[in-house]
């Protein structure tokens, strides 16, 4: 008998099932922690508010099987649309010092894992303003590794609840 065979007779027999986190309905699981994918497209800040206000964080990324995760679900969400036109906040940011990447604003939550793609973060939009928040980016060979783009543009958000780190302010 397996190990897991062996845990679930025994959950049988003590009429337990293994604990897991219920997500809200509409949101998926992914390692005891809920995602929402926003079908609207707000600013950065806004898109904060509203993961806020549905007592979430806009994501933070902290490991390659959350980023595949979310990557692979943004895929599946958009298999009909062109990748071009589509990207997705997460939290990283830099607002409060250039160049110093965190998880949320205003936080000390450091962002460690990062997946930017070649030549990111740099800071510069096409139309020469400044780059302070981070999107998952379909566009061009991005393939939804991570850009830094100014943070009052609208794009799609993703939600997240189980964040242990992330630090709620304001
Ligand atoms: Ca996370
Ligand atoms: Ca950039």
């Amino acid at each position: 008998m397996t190990t897991t065979r062996l845990f679930t007779w025994i959950s049988f027999l003590l009429g337990v099932t293994a604990i897991a986190i219920e997500c809200p309905d509409s949101w998926i699981t992914f390692h005891d922690h809920c995602y929402l994918f926003s079908v609207d497209k707000l600013n950065w800040f806004h898109a904060t508010k509203s993961c806020k206000d549905k007592e979430a964080l806009l994501v933070a990324i902290e490991s390659a099987a959350e980023d595949t995760f979310l990557k692979q679900s943004i895929v599946h969400f958009h298999l009909h649309d062109n990748p071009q036109f589509v990207g997705y906040w997460t939290s990283a940011n830099d607002l409060e010092v250039e160049g110093r990447w965190v998880w949320g604003y205003p936080s000390d939550n450091q962002v460690t894992y990062a997946d930017w793609h070649a030549g990111e973060p740099n800071n510069v939009w096409f139309d020469k303003r400044a780059e302070d928040c981070v999107v998952l980016w379909g566009h061009s060979t991005y393939n939804y590794t991570w850009n830094d783009q100014p943070c009052d543009i609208a794009e799609h958000y993703i939600c997240e609840i189980g964040e242990p780190h992330a630090e709620v302010v304001g």
